[in-house]
């Protein structure tokens, strides 16, 4: 599987090619739009989620609702592009805009100006604005519609805001954890943990400040044997762990136990081994792995979390530097998202989709939906005589 994506914040639009999927999988815009939906809504977003309407348009590798096998081309206006012909447009300006040069800290505005020498930073914040993570939410779409054919589903969501945790849903079933994070402006599957979040935003927002949090990607169906212990670059985990971080803002991830595996002893760590004779099939009484061993999924639920910093756009803009006249002064401030932790989760969901599609992909080959079927059918039945 290659995916790459292009676009600026306020550029005409934002496209991803994505090539790899096989031919004959049914695919609709509508399936897409949904999850680029809940990627703008959300507790906590800001004004410029009023203007924007995301929607994606197939302009290769769909024909009468199914993929051809050849790239997918995938295209998401910005709408707000209107407001920005003058200053966003590829012609040369008639007479330049006004340049971006005080650099917000903590945004890549100051670090890409000084890598690409643009002393307008608007060159800079454009491409690195999360923005971004609409197409990417677009190609996961198309994973996911994938994955849910061969019986994978994946789903997030948000686990903290601030200093407000949700209680353990240990209890609850995928299903239901599922189902309650999809009911919540929050993305929480703790109601009344979400209420608190509401609350923490509010106080952030009337303080101009903004708050990050914690969001947990899990997916299920996920068939043992995926990603390889033999190679640095082909761990299941190590590509996790890529995929989740390179999400604009995220500075941590776990996978299971996380971090918390560090303070216990290995025998409240690592997850015994039974067998159920009746399905043939290895059983797990705890997941604490979070469905990776050696770097291959175990045919447990895969589980990860990603820290999510707070948004570096603040109303009450820190200290920054003017980068012509190197003068103190605040931080550029338009407008901005409180928090984006529930959009984030749902980029999360998407990052983690992409990486089990080209991980399920390369240990099952095809180039068909129906090859690809077989291979797994084949690849289970021989999980079974093992
Ligand atoms: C972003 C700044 C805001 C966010 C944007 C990411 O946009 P604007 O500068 O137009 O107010 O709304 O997120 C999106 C547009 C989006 O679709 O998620 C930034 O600087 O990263």
């Amino acid at each position: 599987l290659r995916w790459v994506t292009a676009g600026e914040s306020h550029g005409p639009e934002i496209t991803a090619i994505l090539e790899g999927i096989p031919a004959g999988l049914p695919l609709l815009a509508a399936d897409i739009d949904e999850d680029l939906g809940r990627r703008q809504r959300g507790y906590g977003r800001g004004a410029r989620m009023k203007i924007e309407q995301d929607r994606v348009r197939f302009t290769a590798g769909v024909r009468g609702g199914e993929t051809l096998g050849s790239p997918i081309a995938l295209v998401i206006e910005n709408r707000d592009h209107a407001s920005w012909t003058g200053r966003m447009g590829a012609a040369p300006f008639d007479a330049p805009p006004e340049p971006l040069t005080r650099p917000r800290p903590g945004h890549a505005d100051l670090a890409g100006g000084l890598k690409h020498d643009r002393h307008d930073l608007r060159d800079i914040l454009e491409r690195a604005s999360a923005r971004e993570t609409a197409a990417r939410v677009a190609v996961g779409g198309v994973c996911k519609k994938l994955l849910g054919v061969l019986g994978v589903e994946v789903f997030a969501h948000v686990v903290a805001i601030g200093p407000v945790a949700a209680a353990a849903l240990a209890a609850l079933t995928p299903e239901d954890l599922r189902a309650r994070a999809r009911a919540s402006d929050l993305a929480c599957a703790d109601a009344d943990a979400a209420e608190a979040m509401r609350g923490a935003i509010r106080d952030a927002a009337h303080r101009g400040d903004t708050l990050g949090g914690v969001f947990e990607v899990v997916a299920t169906g996920v068939p043992p044997g995926l990603g390889s212990h033999t190679q640095w670059d082909r761990k299941l985990d190590g590509r996790l762990a890529q995929a989740l971080m390179s999400i604009q803002a995220i500075k941590g991830v776990e996978i299971g136990l996380g971090f918390e595996a560090a303070q216990r002893p290995g025998s409240e760590v690592h997850d015994a081994i039974g067998y159920d004779a009746e399905a043939r099939a290895f059983t797990r009484p705890t997941n604490r792995a979070g469905g990776t061993e050696g770097g291959i999924s175990n045919g447990m639920p895969l589980v990860c979390r990603a820290a999510m910093k707070p948004i570096a756009t603040l109303k009450r803009a820190l200290p920054s530097v003017d980068v012509r006249s190197k003068e103190v002064f605040d931080a550029a401030f338009e407008r901005s998202d409180v928090c984006a932790v529930p959009a984030a989760s749902v980029v999360g969901e998407a990052m983690v989709a992409i990486t089990l599609t080209s991980a399920l992909l390369e240990k099952l080959g095809g180039d068909s939906l129906g090859e690809v079927r077989r291979n797994l059918e084949g690849f289970r039945a021989q999980l079974a005589q093992f």
